[in-house]
């Protein structure tokens, strides 16, 4: 067989197995799969460097498919180089409930994906934050440890999408010249020819921000071999417009949307089977195939071999503090580090707004965690995110730094976070303002899914913003946050409460975390010498009624000392009543249904604070209770005229608690 011919074969398996599987779901895209082959077949037969034994090899290329309809091109992949835990049978149950093989490829659920991809422009904008973090990572462990590329397989949907703007952007600025972006130019969409809607000439956009750009003929081997080899030797990103033929070998309807995202048919299938000589039955690849796919997973052994030796060889500290930040794993110092942040608070005790208070915390854990990245989206002096351990910017050529100036791109810096994150090595936290975690939302819903460890320090958190006005106060958006799974919301009411919320984003391994956080100064409310982490329940009692309490009030972050002041009026007016501060929704929704109750309490009013929208807060305090908040957009003014203009005021809890009493 001449190589031509072998790499043709090696191909075809792929288009056999993704028509032949979309065809048993009944759903899928053949179309992408069967015409990004060839591309395919080079990179992961001749250039990727892996380890199907050992998918979690720290130093292996890493593999995106930002185009993750195709999902088929990479579950062929996977099952032909030969990743234990993917089978014909997983290739059979494609799309199936249960099944390694579902409709887009799903990180944490089927091994050799290194990020969930389905939302088009995601896989792109993850790739910078892995291809930084490998940059990051080989500037503090070095190359002998640290060396190796990302690669993309990304559409016309993905290069459509406004983040991928904003991923090209940064990836341009970072000089990020081991990310190699290979584009599916096949002109085709869900809705026909991309001429439709799209007139841009993408080399020229991509080489205007920094980036190598070619067009090859992606059906040529040669030619992807070639501009594969070409684009690892340049000092920047490259973009390969590989251009192909969506659906290849379909007779009739490649090169059209009908190949796009539904099965073939059987007619189809039998002409495109004849077109490529494939004479084999369904999910049938002939042995001398499959063994030249599995030589080709076997190619890296030598390389890993070698690595595995280097890092043996380490100097004894330095392997073991690359193998803790590779598994992710806290320092044991970490908790002295938030006790002493916690005991100089009590002691300064002083009012402060929760933004600064994070600042305090971050001093001391940055200081201790080297593996905290910084950033913001330039609002590095609002967020209170750049401590003195990560004063020094992440930039080419050095990329020693550990603060990453993402620059006025919300989404492209979520996305990106979430590819260091995935990477590994890495605690990734950035900032902007609250009210622009809209523009996040996507990468943030996609950390959660995918249960990756980010931080998002989102401050200006209510109308306490004051003078921006409602464009710049967030109402809705806690809530909103609230409603993702999977994401811890914090709105911390002091500097304690701060250094608590802190600890458990750090120790939610398994999510990302949101830091809402005031602009506004708050004074200290958790004086007591208590040593407990009490936001670790996600709300507790703060303050107890005098007697038996007939008021509740339940609040978080900058209303808690509002609670408390109204606290201090109504004992005055003989009513006895209690402060629960509530810093974490979900924390506490997590409680067993017994201290939950406890915490509730049984007076008679309850009355929930927040200066933000209701929505969630009857899950806590019942549709029956009252509620001092938001109920629309909020105001340009000062804050404390603000705050007053909506009711938000002691006066008006008091009131409300009054009135409710019937007084
Ligand atoms: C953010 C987002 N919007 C819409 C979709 C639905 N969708 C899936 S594939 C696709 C068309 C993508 O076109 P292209 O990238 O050219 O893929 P190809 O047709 O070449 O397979 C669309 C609109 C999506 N997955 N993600």
């Amino acid at each position: 067989m001449s190589n031509r011919e072998k790499h043709d074969r090696m191909a075809n398996a792929i288009r056999a197995l993704a028509m032949d599987a979309v065809e048993a779901a009944n759903s899928g895209h053949p179309g992408m799969p069967m015409g990004m082959a060839d591309v395919a077949t080079v990179l992961f037969g001749k250039v990727l460097k892996f380890d199907p034994t050992d998918p979690h090899w720290p130093d292996r290329d890493r593999f995106i498919l930002s185009a993750g309809h195709g999902s088929m091109l990479l579950y062929s992949l996977l099952y032909l180089v030969g990743y234990e835990g993917m089978t014909i049978d997983d290739i059979k149950h494609f799309r199936q409930l249960g099944s390694k093989t579902p409709g887009h490829p799903e990180y944490g659920h089927t091994v050799g994906v290194e990020t969930t991809t389905g939302p088009l422009g995601q896989g792109l904008a993850n790739s910078v934050g892995f291809a930084l973090a490998e940059r990051m990572l080989a500037a503090q462990f070095g190359s002998d440890l640290v060396d190796h590329h990302t690669y993309v397989i990304c559409g016309d949907g993905c290069l459509m999408e406004g983040i991928s703007e904003e991923a090209i952007e940064i990836a341009g600025r970072q000089k990020l010249s081991k990310l190699i972006v290979l584009w599916d130019d096949n002109h085709i969409t869900i809705d026909g020819a991309t001429s439709l809607s799209v007139a841009t000439d993408q080399l020229a956009r991509f080489e205007a921000s920094g980036w190598e750009a070619t067009r090859i003929d992606g059906h040529d081997p040669h030619a992807i071999l070639a501009a594969l080899e070409h684009a690892k030797t340049t000092d920047k990103p490259s973009l390969i417009a590989c251009r192909t033929t969506i659906g290849y070998g379909a007779p009739t309807k490649s090169g059209t949307n009908a190949v796009h995202g539904s099965p073939l048919g059987a007619a189809e299938i039998a002409g495109a089977r004849a077109a490529l000589n494939w004479e084999y039955e369904p999910f049938v690849i002939p042995s001398e195939i499959l063994d030249a796919w599995r030589l080709a997973g076997l190619r890296s052994r030598q390389a890993h071999k070698s690595w595995s030796q280097r890092l043996k060889d380490a100097e004894l500290d330095k392997r073991a503090e690359f193998e803790r930040r590779v598994r992710g794993e806290l320092p044991s110092k970490m908790g002295d580090v938030l006790a002493n942040v916690i005991t100089k608070a009590r002691a300064d005790g002083g009012a402060v707004a929760t933004r600064k208070s994070s600042e305090i915390v971050l001093e001391a854990l940055t200081a201790a965690l080297p593996e905290m990245v910084g950033g913001s989206a330039d609002l590095t002096h609002s967020n209170n995110t750049k401590t003195k351990a990560t004063s020094v910017d992440v930039v080419p050529p050095a990329y020693d730094g550990r603060y990453v100036n993402w620059g006025i791109r919300e989404h492209g810096m979520a996305a990106a976070m979430n590819g260091i994150a995935l990477h590994g090595g890495f605690i990734p936290y950035g900032g902007t303002f609250l009210v622009f975690s809209d523009y996040c939302r996507p990468s943030i819903r996609l950390a959660a899914l995918m249960g990756v460890r980010v931080t998002y320090v989102f401050t200006h958190d209510s109308i306490g913003v004051g003078e921006d006005g409602p464009t710049h106060q967030p109402v809705e958006q806690i809530a909103a946050l609230r409603a993702i799974p999977n994401l811890l919301v914090f709105r911390p009411c002091d500097t304690v409460e701060t250094a608590e919320a802190w600890k458990l984003a750090l120790e939610h391994k398994t999510g990302p975390s949101v830091l809402a956080l005031t602009r506004q100064n708050l004074p200290l409310l958790r004086t007591d010498s208590s040593e407990r982490c009490r936001t670790a329940k996600g709300a507790y009692e703060l303050a107890s009624a005098s007697e038996e309490a007939q008021v509740s009030l339940f609040a978080s972050g900058s209303e808690v000392s509002l609670a408390m002041a109204a606290r201090d009026v109504l004992e005055e007016q003989g009513v006895p009543t209690r402060v629960v501060s509530v810093p974490c929704f979900e924390l506490f929704m997590n409680q067993p249904e017994e201290s939950r109750r406890q915490v509730v309490g049984k007076a008679p009013v309850k009355v929930a604070i927040e200066a933000a929208i209701r929505q969630g807060w009857d899950a806590i305090v019942g549709s029956d209770a009252a509620f001092v908040g938001m109920t629309g957009f909020g105001a340009s003014g000062p804050a404390p005229q603000v705050f007053a203009h909506f009711g938000i005021t002691v006066d008006g809890v008091v009131q409300t608690a009054l009135s409710r009493l019937g007084r």
